[in-house]
């Protein structure tokens, strides 16, 4: 069942040695202070991959000095835009060059598909490292035209220390998304990796120091939310942070940053999208799309597809082919190829998306596939898919983050424009029809930061993503992201002979 693969007993032995554990601060791999570790645990299994040492308020302090210290003092932010472009694109050139041990333990870790994340997201890191080297050199202000005898012009200038808080689902990514646009303003950063895959990033900012990126503009402090990034986000000396997690973590940070200095905040929190199917979709290629959309990494994106709407006149056939699909998707060990669907992250999202399957099943939706736990080692989930979900059930309202889809019924354009946006989210949206109109009029009435039109998970970098309502704030990615990380400096010069 689900798959030709089985989630093997005996796990395949990883192609990777764990070499860094330690924090990185001002260059140096170093000891917490406490000299304390925490386990980084195989999702496989559930054992032991590596104790990687804690951070806590203590090495925040000291990570933070070394950022303002490289941002004060240090070369980077007087070096020209071009060095620190060619350093990012150096950068890049490493991790394409060792990218097999990346993805490696980038998979150890997270329990992701190899082929998934040698397909997908390692490619997608280095692109946006090369996309952001290639805007280094490209940032600057204005000249404006005021009233009177002024001359005016704006600077547009790195804003500092950067504090950057990172989920789990997307380790490498969510690097990328934070430091690319950071490095390339000419800030220094502090970055804190979740407590569940703390590897992946401490191997490629080793790389970044080979790059020749200068001791302390880039620090990794592994550890836990409530010690280590709770110190960040209140940090006086952090002059921005950037969140990716949850919409609740996401509202302590938001406080934190304003029980301390102000300083200013983006947010890219939960979602609960959209996709939908309208009356004149080829069932087939719809089904395929909306399975994509929410099982893609085991069903953990901020962005899934989690409500799919199917139109009445269709509803039936595609229910039969989306239980068809889930029923077919490979699980199994993510070493193993040809493998769709490895474990969940950690036991914690394991007993949530379990929780929220039996609360589907309790609040009366039809479970047409799937609902358990797939094998009896690790935290694999099988491909569950519920039929007749109504929108005010746990499972069409609440973010899963598993492997879960869910299918609710409408009958109109109006109709199921009004309940995709019945939310507290807003991150993204998927539409499938041949009907421009159709499309047109959903793209622009959908409240979500981005409009998947007969795609999804679409990802460019230059393409910006973050969400309406309760999924964040501001925009990363793309030239909106740069905004984050500038101050804009208004010079204003008296001129004493204007020429006019
Ligand atoms: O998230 P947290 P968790 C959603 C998803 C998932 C749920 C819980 O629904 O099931 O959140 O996951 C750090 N001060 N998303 O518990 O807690 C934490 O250490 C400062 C969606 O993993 O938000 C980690 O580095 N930092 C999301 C980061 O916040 C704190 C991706 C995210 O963890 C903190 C992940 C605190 N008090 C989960 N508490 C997305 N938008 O993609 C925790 N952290």
């Amino acid at each position: 069942r689900f798959s030709t693969a089985v989630a093997l007993e005996e796990p395949i032995i990883p192609p990777v040695k764990v070499e860094y554990t330690k924090l990185l601060i001002n260059g140096q791999f170093v000891d917490a202070a406490s000299g304390k570790t925490f386990p980084t645990l195989d999702p496989r299994t559930g054992q032991l991959i590596a104790n990687v040492a804690e951070g806590d308020i203590e090495d925040v302090n000291r990570a933070v000095s070394a950022a303002r210290k490289a941002f004060d003092e240090g070369p980077w932010p007087r070096m020209t835009a071009y060095e620190r472009s060619r350093i990012l694109l150096r950068f890049a050139d490493l991790v394409e060059q060792h990218a097999d041990e990346i993805t490696a333990l980038e998979v150890w870790d997270n329990g992701k598909p190899y082929e998934q994340a040698a397909g997908d997201e390692i490619p997608l890191f280095i692109r946006l490292f090369r996309y952001y080297a290639g805007w280094a050199d490209k940032i600057h202000g204005l000249t404006i035209q005021a009233d009177g005898p002024y001359h005016v012009q704006t600077l547009h200038e790195p804003i500092g220390v950067a504090g950057q808080i990172i989920p789990w689902n997307f380790p490498l990514l969510m690097y990328a998304w934070k430091v690319g646009p950071a490095l390339a303003c000419g800030n220094t950063i502090v970055l804190k990796t979740a407590e569940q895959t703390p590897l992946s990033a401490l191997y490629v900012s080793k790389l970044f120091h080979e790059a020749g990126l200068p001791p302390g503009v880039l620090n990794i402090v592994s550890g836990y939310g409530p010690s280590a990034g709770a110190a960040l986000a209140s940090h006086m000396d952090v002059d921005k942070l950037a969140f990716t997690g949850s919409t609740e973590t996401g509202k302590i940070v938001l406080g934190l940053a304003a029980k301390s200095n102000l300083k200013p905040v983006t947010l890219e929190l939960g979602g609960k999208s959209p996709f939908i199917v309208c009356e004149d979709a080829n069932v087939d290629e719809a089904v395929d799309l909306a399975h994509n959309a929410l099982f893609y990494n085991q069903g953990q994106c901020c962005c899934a597809g989690s409500r799919t709407y199917v139109h009445e006149r269709v509803y039936d056939e595609f229910v039969e082919k989306a239980k068809a699909r889930a029923f077919q998707r490979v699980v199994g060990d993510p070493f193993k190829k040809g493998v769709e669907q490895g474990p969940q992250v950690d036991s914690d999202q394991f007993e949530k998306i379990l929780k929220y399957i039996r609360s589907g099943v309790d609040n009366g939706a039809t479970l047409e596939t799937g609902g358990e736990r797939f094998g009896s080692k690790g935290y694999y989930i099988q491909p569950t898919v519920f039929s007749n979900v109504q929108d005010d059930m746990l499972i069409a309202k609440d973010e899963i983050f598993g492997p879960v889809q869910s299918i609710l019924k409408f009958k109109g354009v109006k109709e199921v424009i009004r309940r995709s946006n019945d939310t507290q989210f807003g991150l993204a949206a998927g539409v499938f029809t041949q009907n421009l109109d159709t499309a047109n009029t959903l793209s622009r009435a959908l409240k979500a930061g981005t409009v998947w039109i007969n795609c999804f998970d679409v990802f460019d970098a230059a393409i910006p993503f973050g969400g309406y309502k309760m999924s964040g704030h501001g925009r990363e990615k793309g030239v909106y992201s740069l905004s984050n990380y500038l101050q804009v400096k208004a010079v204003v010069t008296h001129l004493k002979n204007p020429a006019w």
